[in-house]
Protein backbone atom coordinates (compact mmCIF):
# COMPACT_ATOMS: atom_id res chain seq x y z
CA UNK A 1 0.00 0.00 0.00
CA UNK A 2 1.34 3.73 -0.81
CA UNK A 3 0.41 6.00 1.68
CA UNK A 4 1.21 9.32 1.14
CA UNK A 5 -0.34 11.90 4.15
CA UNK A 6 -0.73 11.21 7.31
CA UNK A 7 -1.64 12.77 10.19
CA UNK A 8 0.28 12.30 13.49
CA UNK A 9 0.01 13.13 17.11
CA UNK A 10 3.67 14.37 18.03
CA UNK A 11 4.87 15.98 22.09
CA UNK A 12 8.11 17.03 23.48
CA UNK A 13 9.08 15.46 26.64
CA UNK A 14 8.66 17.55 30.06
CA UNK A 15 11.26 18.84 31.94
CA UNK A 16 11.77 17.44 34.94
CA UNK A 17 11.34 18.38 38.21
CA UNK A 18 13.90 19.95 40.61
CA UNK A 19 14.69 18.87 43.99
CA UNK A 20 14.13 19.95 47.03
CA UNK A 21 16.45 18.29 49.51
CA UNK A 22 18.94 18.88 52.14
CA UNK A 23 22.14 17.55 53.20
CA UNK A 24 21.88 14.98 56.07
CA UNK A 25 25.00 12.98 56.69
CA UNK A 26 26.32 11.51 60.29
CA UNK A 27 28.58 14.78 60.52
CA UNK A 28 25.57 17.18 59.00
CA UNK A 29 22.27 16.72 60.83
CA UNK A 30 21.59 19.90 59.40
CA UNK A 31 22.76 20.33 55.76
CA UNK A 32 22.24 23.22 52.96
CA UNK A 33 19.95 22.24 50.17
CA UNK A 34 21.22 20.27 48.14
CA UNK A 35 18.19 19.14 45.49
CA UNK A 36 19.45 19.19 41.92
CA UNK A 37 18.24 20.10 38.86
CA UNK A 38 15.30 18.75 37.03
CA UNK A 39 16.90 17.03 33.28
CA UNK A 40 15.39 18.76 30.41
CA UNK A 41 13.03 16.99 28.23
CA UNK A 42 13.67 15.02 24.96
CA UNK A 43 13.00 16.87 21.57
CA UNK A 44 10.62 15.72 18.18
CA UNK A 45 12.95 15.56 15.46
CA UNK A 46 12.14 14.82 11.96
CA UNK A 47 14.64 13.12 9.55
CA UNK A 48 14.44 12.62 6.06
CA UNK A 49 15.82 9.17 4.04
CA UNK A 50 16.44 7.83 1.18
CA UNK A 51 15.84 4.64 2.59
CA UNK A 52 12.11 5.25 2.77
CA UNK A 53 9.96 5.96 -0.09
CA UNK A 54 5.92 5.92 1.47
CA UNK A 55 4.82 7.33 4.78
CA UNK A 56 2.92 3.13 5.02
CA UNK A 57 4.91 3.27 8.69
CA UNK A 58 2.73 5.65 10.05
CA UNK A 59 -0.19 3.64 9.24
CA UNK A 60 -0.14 2.74 12.95
CA UNK A 61 1.72 4.20 14.67
CA UNK A 62 0.87 7.82 14.95
CA UNK A 63 2.20 8.50 18.43
CA UNK A 64 5.61 10.48 18.84
CA UNK A 65 6.15 11.25 22.05
CA UNK A 66 9.90 12.30 23.29
CA UNK A 67 10.72 10.82 26.79
CA UNK A 68 10.04 13.31 29.59
CA UNK A 69 13.56 14.55 31.80
CA UNK A 70 13.93 12.86 35.12
CA UNK A 71 13.57 14.47 38.16
CA UNK A 72 16.49 16.44 40.08
CA UNK A 73 17.97 14.05 43.11
CA UNK A 74 19.03 14.80 46.60
CA UNK A 75 23.29 15.64 46.69
CA UNK A 76 22.79 17.61 43.41
CA UNK A 77 22.36 14.89 41.26
CA UNK A 78 20.79 16.57 38.13
CA UNK A 79 18.17 14.68 36.52
CA UNK A 80 18.89 12.62 33.17
CA UNK A 81 17.78 14.24 29.69
CA UNK A 82 14.67 12.50 28.11
CA UNK A 83 15.28 10.91 24.96
CA UNK A 84 14.52 12.86 21.96
CA UNK A 85 12.40 11.21 19.67
CA UNK A 86 13.57 10.73 15.93
CA UNK A 87 11.08 10.23 13.44
CA UNK A 88 12.28 9.32 9.73
CA UNK A 89 10.56 10.29 6.53
CA UNK A 90 11.00 9.38 3.20
CA UNK A 91 13.22 12.53 1.21
CA UNK A 92 10.21 14.82 0.27
CA UNK A 93 7.95 14.83 3.19
CA UNK A 94 6.43 18.05 4.07
CA UNK A 95 5.51 18.81 7.65
CA UNK A 96 2.18 20.88 7.92
CA UNK A 97 1.14 22.02 11.18
CA UNK A 98 -2.74 20.60 11.20
CA UNK A 99 -4.16 23.60 13.27
CA UNK A 100 -2.98 26.46 11.13
CA UNK A 101 -2.23 24.65 7.85
CA UNK A 102 0.58 26.42 7.64
CA UNK A 103 4.17 24.36 6.47
CA UNK A 104 6.82 24.04 8.60
CA UNK A 105 9.21 21.58 7.30
CA UNK A 106 10.38 20.75 4.05
CA UNK A 107 12.74 17.38 4.43
CA UNK A 108 13.98 17.23 0.95
CA UNK A 109 17.04 16.32 1.22
CA UNK A 110 18.70 12.31 2.34
CA UNK A 111 19.99 13.67 6.31
CA UNK A 112 18.22 16.68 6.55
CA UNK A 113 17.02 16.95 9.96
CA UNK A 114 14.22 19.30 11.20
CA UNK A 115 13.72 20.06 15.15
CA UNK A 116 10.01 20.26 15.20
CA UNK A 117 9.40 20.23 19.15
CA UNK A 118 11.93 21.51 21.75
CA UNK A 119 12.01 19.37 25.07
CA UNK A 120 10.81 21.33 28.25
CA UNK A 121 13.53 22.94 30.47
CA UNK A 122 13.80 20.92 33.44
CA UNK A 123 12.96 22.65 36.92
CA UNK A 124 15.74 24.20 39.26
CA UNK A 125 16.25 22.38 42.58
CA UNK A 126 16.75 23.89 45.61
CA UNK A 127 20.38 24.33 46.11
CA UNK A 128 19.27 26.77 43.07
CA UNK A 129 17.79 29.28 45.24
CA UNK A 130 20.28 28.92 47.59
CA UNK A 131 22.08 32.92 47.24
CA UNK A 132 19.06 34.07 46.62
CA UNK A 133 17.28 34.43 50.17
CA UNK A 134 19.13 34.08 53.29
CA UNK A 135 16.88 30.97 54.85
CA UNK A 136 17.59 27.49 53.30
CA UNK A 137 14.78 27.36 50.39
CA UNK A 138 12.15 24.69 50.94
CA UNK A 139 10.95 24.80 47.33
CA UNK A 140 11.82 24.15 44.35
CA UNK A 141 10.89 24.61 40.82
CA UNK A 142 8.71 22.02 38.34
CA UNK A 143 9.77 21.27 35.16
CA UNK A 144 8.22 22.78 32.18
CA UNK A 145 5.54 21.01 30.43
CA UNK A 146 4.60 20.79 26.65
CA UNK A 147 2.23 20.46 24.51
CA UNK A 148 1.10 18.39 22.13
CA UNK A 149 0.57 19.13 18.64
CA UNK A 150 -0.88 17.23 15.16
CA UNK A 151 0.85 17.59 12.27
CA UNK A 152 0.31 16.32 8.74
CA UNK A 153 3.15 14.74 6.85
CA UNK A 154 2.31 14.96 3.16
CA UNK A 155 5.15 13.66 0.75
CA UNK A 156 5.95 15.10 -2.64
CA UNK A 157 8.01 13.29 -3.98
CA UNK A 158 11.50 14.02 -5.37
CA UNK A 159 12.12 12.83 -8.95
CA UNK A 160 13.77 15.25 -11.50
CA UNK A 161 11.43 13.50 -14.43
CA UNK A 162 7.75 12.66 -13.93
CA UNK A 163 6.26 10.32 -16.35
CA UNK A 164 2.33 11.28 -17.07
CA UNK A 165 0.34 10.13 -19.66
CA UNK A 166 -3.58 8.84 -20.21
CA UNK A 167 -3.57 5.27 -18.29
CA UNK A 168 -1.98 2.37 -20.45
CA UNK A 169 0.31 4.80 -22.47
CA UNK A 170 3.33 3.33 -21.57
CA UNK A 171 4.66 4.82 -18.82
CA UNK A 172 6.04 1.57 -16.47
CA UNK A 173 6.65 0.34 -19.72
CA UNK A 174 9.49 3.31 -20.47
CA UNK A 175 10.48 3.08 -16.92
CA UNK A 176 11.36 -0.69 -16.76
CA UNK A 177 12.91 0.30 -20.52
CA UNK A 178 15.40 3.47 -18.92
CA UNK A 179 15.69 2.69 -15.46
CA UNK A 180 16.43 0.32 -12.64
CA UNK A 181 12.74 -0.16 -11.80
CA UNK A 182 10.51 -3.30 -11.96
CA UNK A 183 7.14 -2.23 -12.54
CA UNK A 184 4.15 -3.91 -13.20
CA UNK A 185 2.86 -3.62 -16.66
CA UNK A 186 -0.01 -4.95 -18.50
CA UNK A 187 -2.83 -4.13 -21.17
CA UNK A 188 -5.53 -2.57 -18.97
CA UNK A 189 -5.62 0.82 -17.78
CA UNK A 190 -4.74 1.97 -13.96
CA UNK A 191 -1.99 -1.45 -13.92
CA UNK A 192 -0.09 0.82 -11.94
CA UNK A 193 -1.51 2.69 -8.46
CA UNK A 194 0.81 4.37 -7.32
CA UNK A 195 4.01 6.56 -8.15
CA UNK A 196 7.17 4.47 -8.74
CA UNK A 197 10.57 5.71 -8.96
CA UNK A 198 13.32 4.20 -11.13
CA UNK A 199 17.07 5.42 -11.32
CA UNK A 200 18.49 6.12 -14.63
CA UNK A 201 22.11 5.92 -15.99
CA UNK A 202 23.25 7.78 -18.96
CA UNK A 203 27.38 8.58 -19.10
CA UNK A 204 27.82 7.97 -16.08
CA UNK A 205 25.37 10.37 -14.60
CA UNK A 206 22.03 9.30 -12.57
CA UNK A 207 18.84 10.86 -12.71
CA UNK A 208 15.70 10.23 -10.97
CA UNK A 209 12.59 9.73 -12.69
CA UNK A 210 8.91 8.76 -11.12
CA UNK A 211 5.98 7.05 -13.33
CA UNK A 212 2.62 8.97 -11.85
CA UNK A 213 -0.08 7.10 -12.74
CA UNK A 214 -3.99 7.29 -13.15
CA UNK A 215 -4.25 10.64 -14.33
CA UNK A 216 -7.47 11.32 -16.58
CA UNK A 217 -9.49 13.72 -17.23
CA UNK A 218 -11.20 15.59 -14.51
CA UNK A 219 -8.30 14.28 -11.95
CA UNK A 220 -7.51 18.03 -10.83
CA UNK A 221 -10.93 17.69 -9.20
CA UNK A 222 -10.61 14.34 -8.10
CA UNK A 223 -11.64 11.63 -10.84
CA UNK A 224 -9.35 8.65 -11.21
CA UNK A 225 -6.32 8.28 -9.13
CA UNK A 226 -4.42 11.75 -10.32
CA UNK A 227 -5.30 13.94 -7.71
CA UNK A 228 -3.70 11.93 -5.07
CA UNK A 229 -0.48 11.47 -7.19
CA UNK A 230 -0.59 14.94 -8.82
CA UNK A 231 1.31 16.46 -6.13
CA UNK A 232 4.21 13.88 -6.93
CA UNK A 233 5.02 15.51 -10.40
CA UNK A 234 4.73 19.02 -8.19
CA UNK A 235 8.28 18.94 -8.10
CA UNK A 236 9.76 17.08 -10.97
CA UNK A 237 12.09 19.48 -13.41
CA UNK A 238 11.32 17.71 -16.46
CA UNK A 239 8.06 16.00 -17.73
CA UNK A 240 7.98 13.46 -20.63
CA UNK A 241 4.60 13.57 -21.51
CA UNK A 242 3.75 9.82 -23.05
CA UNK A 243 1.20 9.56 -25.88
CA UNK A 244 0.19 6.38 -27.13
CA UNK A 245 0.19 7.28 -30.71
CA UNK A 246 -0.97 3.76 -32.05
CA UNK A 247 -4.57 4.86 -30.52
CA UNK A 248 -4.75 1.16 -29.30
CA UNK A 249 -7.26 1.92 -26.88
CA UNK A 250 -8.81 3.76 -30.18
CA UNK A 251 -8.19 7.31 -28.37
CA UNK A 252 -7.41 10.14 -30.12
CA UNK A 253 -4.26 10.59 -28.97
CA UNK A 254 -3.87 14.44 -29.47
CA UNK A 255 -6.77 14.73 -27.79
CA UNK A 256 -5.61 12.86 -24.75
CA UNK A 257 -1.74 15.04 -24.75
CA UNK A 258 -4.42 17.94 -24.49
CA UNK A 259 -6.44 16.55 -21.85
CA UNK A 260 -4.18 15.37 -19.54
CA UNK A 261 -1.74 18.99 -20.05
CA UNK A 262 -4.99 20.63 -18.89
CA UNK A 263 -5.33 18.59 -15.96
CA UNK A 264 -1.82 19.78 -14.62
CA UNK A 265 -2.62 23.30 -15.54
CA UNK A 266 -5.79 23.42 -13.83
CA UNK A 267 -4.02 21.63 -10.40
CA UNK A 268 -1.13 24.19 -10.95
CA UNK A 269 -0.10 27.16 -12.59
CA UNK A 270 3.70 26.18 -11.47
CA UNK A 271 3.22 23.06 -12.82
CA UNK A 272 1.62 23.79 -16.40
CA UNK A 273 5.35 25.70 -16.77
CA UNK A 274 7.75 22.80 -16.21
CA UNK A 275 9.19 21.87 -19.73
CA UNK A 276 8.11 18.89 -21.19
CA UNK A 277 9.24 16.69 -24.04
CA UNK A 278 6.69 14.80 -25.59
CA UNK A 279 7.03 10.87 -26.16
CA UNK A 280 5.23 9.13 -28.66
CA UNK A 281 5.30 5.43 -27.69
CA UNK A 282 4.30 2.31 -29.32
CA UNK A 283 5.30 3.06 -32.81
CA UNK A 284 6.14 -0.59 -33.69
CA UNK A 285 2.56 -0.78 -33.61
CA UNK A 286 1.92 1.48 -37.06
CA UNK A 287 2.91 1.26 -40.53
CA UNK A 288 5.70 3.70 -41.88
CA UNK A 289 2.76 5.50 -43.91
CA UNK A 290 0.49 5.87 -40.57
CA UNK A 291 3.04 6.89 -38.56
CA UNK A 292 4.75 9.84 -40.99
CA UNK A 293 0.45 10.66 -41.16
CA UNK A 294 0.56 11.22 -37.20
CA UNK A 295 3.69 12.60 -36.64
CA UNK A 296 2.68 15.27 -39.30
CA UNK A 297 -0.91 15.79 -37.27
CA UNK A 298 1.68 16.59 -33.72
CA UNK A 299 3.55 18.69 -35.31
CA UNK A 300 1.10 20.78 -36.97
CA UNK A 301 -1.57 20.19 -34.16
CA UNK A 302 0.85 20.69 -31.06
CA UNK A 303 4.52 21.07 -32.02
CA UNK A 304 7.91 21.71 -29.44
CA UNK A 305 10.06 18.96 -28.84
CA UNK A 306 9.00 15.36 -29.11
CA UNK A 307 10.70 12.20 -29.85
CA UNK A 308 9.44 8.78 -31.20
CA UNK A 309 9.91 5.78 -29.20
CA UNK A 310 9.03 1.99 -28.90
CA UNK A 311 9.23 -0.14 -25.49
CA UNK A 312 9.17 -3.17 -27.47
CA UNK A 313 11.71 -2.86 -30.25
CA UNK A 314 13.59 -0.38 -27.58
CA UNK A 315 13.37 2.28 -30.98
CA UNK A 316 15.38 5.80 -29.58
CA UNK A 317 15.63 4.30 -25.88
CA UNK A 318 19.06 5.21 -25.84
CA UNK A 319 18.57 8.61 -27.49
CA UNK A 320 15.67 9.41 -25.41
CA UNK A 321 17.82 8.77 -22.33
CA UNK A 322 20.24 11.36 -23.94
CA UNK A 323 17.87 13.98 -24.60
CA UNK A 324 16.42 14.04 -21.47
CA UNK A 325 19.85 14.41 -19.54
CA UNK A 326 20.93 17.25 -21.85
CA UNK A 327 17.48 18.62 -21.67
CA UNK A 328 18.30 18.45 -17.13
CA UNK A 329 21.19 19.31 -17.66
CA UNK A 330 20.46 22.68 -18.80
CA UNK A 331 16.91 23.48 -15.47
CA UNK A 332 18.00 24.16 -12.65
CA UNK A 333 17.39 22.15 -9.43
CA UNK A 334 13.87 22.62 -7.98
CA UNK A 335 13.80 24.81 -4.92
CA UNK A 336 12.39 23.39 -1.95
CA UNK A 337 8.42 24.17 -0.57
CA UNK A 338 8.57 27.63 0.85
CA UNK A 339 8.09 27.12 4.70
CA UNK A 340 6.10 30.02 6.45
CA UNK A 341 7.58 31.82 9.49
CA UNK A 342 5.73 31.70 12.18
CA UNK A 343 6.47 30.26 15.71
CA UNK A 344 5.28 26.60 15.96
CA UNK A 345 5.80 25.76 19.33
CA UNK A 346 5.12 28.84 21.19
CA UNK A 347 6.80 29.41 24.39
CA UNK A 348 5.37 32.61 25.96
CA UNK A 349 7.83 33.02 29.10
CA UNK A 350 7.49 36.83 29.16
CA UNK A 351 4.35 37.94 28.94
CA UNK A 352 2.57 40.08 31.96
CA UNK A 353 -1.07 40.97 32.24
CA UNK A 354 -2.51 42.55 35.44
CA UNK A 355 -5.92 43.14 35.03
CA UNK A 356 -8.80 43.78 38.29
CA UNK A 357 -11.89 41.41 38.20
CA UNK A 358 -15.67 42.30 39.45
CA UNK A 359 -14.91 42.10 43.38
CA UNK A 360 -11.40 44.62 42.63
CA UNK A 361 -9.25 42.05 43.12
CA UNK A 362 -5.51 41.97 41.19
CA UNK A 363 -5.60 39.31 38.87
CA UNK A 364 -1.63 38.17 37.17
CA UNK A 365 -1.23 35.99 34.96
CA UNK A 366 0.48 35.59 31.56
CA UNK A 367 3.75 33.76 30.32
CA UNK A 368 6.05 35.56 33.07
CA UNK A 369 3.74 34.45 35.60
CA UNK A 370 3.10 30.84 34.45
CA UNK A 371 6.68 30.32 34.35
CA UNK A 372 7.66 31.86 37.80
CA UNK A 373 4.98 30.30 39.38
CA UNK A 374 6.57 26.51 38.82
CA UNK A 375 8.64 26.83 41.23
CA UNK A 376 5.89 27.96 44.35
CA UNK A 377 4.50 25.80 46.95
CA UNK A 378 2.64 28.44 49.11
CA UNK A 379 2.09 25.89 51.99
CA UNK A 380 5.48 26.61 52.93
CA UNK A 381 5.86 30.29 54.56
CA UNK A 382 9.65 30.41 53.82
CA UNK A 383 8.42 29.85 50.19
CA UNK A 384 5.57 32.61 49.97
CA UNK A 385 8.21 35.11 51.56
CA UNK A 386 9.87 34.10 48.60
CA UNK A 387 7.10 34.46 46.45
CA UNK A 388 6.54 37.80 47.24
CA UNK A 389 10.08 39.04 47.32
CA UNK A 390 10.43 37.34 43.99
CA UNK A 391 7.34 39.52 42.60
CA UNK A 392 9.05 42.57 44.13
CA UNK A 393 11.92 42.04 42.32
CA UNK A 394 10.48 41.34 38.99
CA UNK A 395 8.44 45.40 39.45
CA UNK A 396 5.31 43.47 39.52
CA UNK A 397 4.43 44.86 42.97
CA UNK A 398 4.76 48.56 41.86
CA UNK A 399 3.11 48.05 39.07
CA UNK A 400 0.06 47.11 40.14
CA UNK A 401 0.31 49.82 43.15
CA UNK A 402 0.55 52.19 40.37
CA UNK A 403 -2.99 50.24 39.71
CA UNK A 404 -3.83 51.23 43.73
CA UNK A 405 -2.84 48.04 45.22
CA UNK A 406 -2.73 48.66 48.95
CA UNK A 407 -1.65 46.90 52.21
CA UNK A 408 -4.93 44.50 52.17
CA UNK A 409 -4.88 44.20 48.62
CA UNK A 410 -6.69 40.56 47.36
CA UNK A 411 -4.44 39.46 44.32
CA UNK A 412 -5.19 36.17 42.60
CA UNK A 413 -2.42 34.11 40.64
CA UNK A 414 -3.82 31.21 38.71
CA UNK A 415 -5.52 29.22 42.00
CA UNK A 416 -3.55 31.04 44.14
CA UNK A 417 -5.34 34.08 46.51
CA UNK A 418 -3.80 36.10 49.04
CA UNK A 419 -3.84 39.32 51.19
CA UNK A 420 -0.66 42.20 50.01
CA UNK A 421 0.84 42.29 53.08
CA UNK A 422 3.86 45.65 53.16
N1 LIG B 1 3.64 -2.87 -28.70
C1 LIG B 1 3.93 -2.08 -27.70
N2 LIG B 1 3.25 -2.23 -26.54
C2 LIG B 1 3.56 -1.43 -25.52
C3 LIG B 1 4.56 -0.43 -25.61
N3 LIG B 1 4.62 0.22 -24.42
C4 LIG B 1 3.70 -0.35 -23.63
N4 LIG B 1 3.05 -1.35 -24.28
C5 LIG B 1 1.96 -2.18 -23.77
O1 LIG B 1 0.89 -1.33 -23.37
C6 LIG B 1 0.25 -1.83 -22.20
C7 LIG B 1 0.28 -0.77 -21.13
O2 LIG B 1 1.60 -0.51 -20.76
P1 LIG B 1 2.01 0.05 -19.32
O3 LIG B 1 3.44 0.33 -19.37
O4 LIG B 1 1.49 -0.84 -18.26
O5 LIG B 1 1.17 1.39 -19.35
P2 LIG B 1 0.99 2.48 -18.22
O6 LIG B 1 0.96 3.80 -18.87
O7 LIG B 1 1.98 2.27 -17.15
O8 LIG B 1 -0.47 2.14 -17.70
P3 LIG B 1 -1.15 2.35 -16.27
O9 LIG B 1 -0.21 1.88 -15.24
O10 LIG B 1 -2.37 1.55 -16.33
O11 LIG B 1 -1.43 3.81 -16.16
C8 LIG B 1 1.02 -3.09 -21.83
O12 LIG B 1 0.34 -4.22 -22.34
C9 LIG B 1 2.37 -2.91 -22.51
O13 LIG B 1 2.98 -4.16 -22.83
C10 LIG B 1 5.25 -0.29 -26.85
O14 LIG B 1 6.12 0.54 -27.04
N5 LIG B 1 4.89 -1.16 -27.84
MG1 LIG C 1 1.74 1.72 -15.22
Amino acid sequence: MFLDRVKIQIKAGNGGNGSASFLRTAQTANGGPDGGEGGNGGSVIFKATRNLNTLYDFRFHKKFFAENGGNGGQRLKTGANGKDVVINVPCGTVVIDSESNKIIADLYEDGMEFVALKGGKGGHGNHYYKSSIKQAPHFSQTGETTKQHEVILELKTIADVGLVGFPNAGKSTLLSCISNANPKIANYPFTTLYPNLGMCEVKGQTFVVADIPGLIEGASEGQGLGHYFLRHVERVRLILHIIDISQSDCRDFVEDYKIINQELAKYSSELAKTPQIAVLSKVDLLDEDTLNERIARFEKEIGGVYITISGATYHNIDALKLLTLEKLSKLPPKPPVEVEKFDFDVRDRDSLSITRDDEGAFVLSGGKIDNFIRGVVLSDTRSFAYFQKTLNEMGIIDMMKERGLVNGSIVKIKDITFEYTE
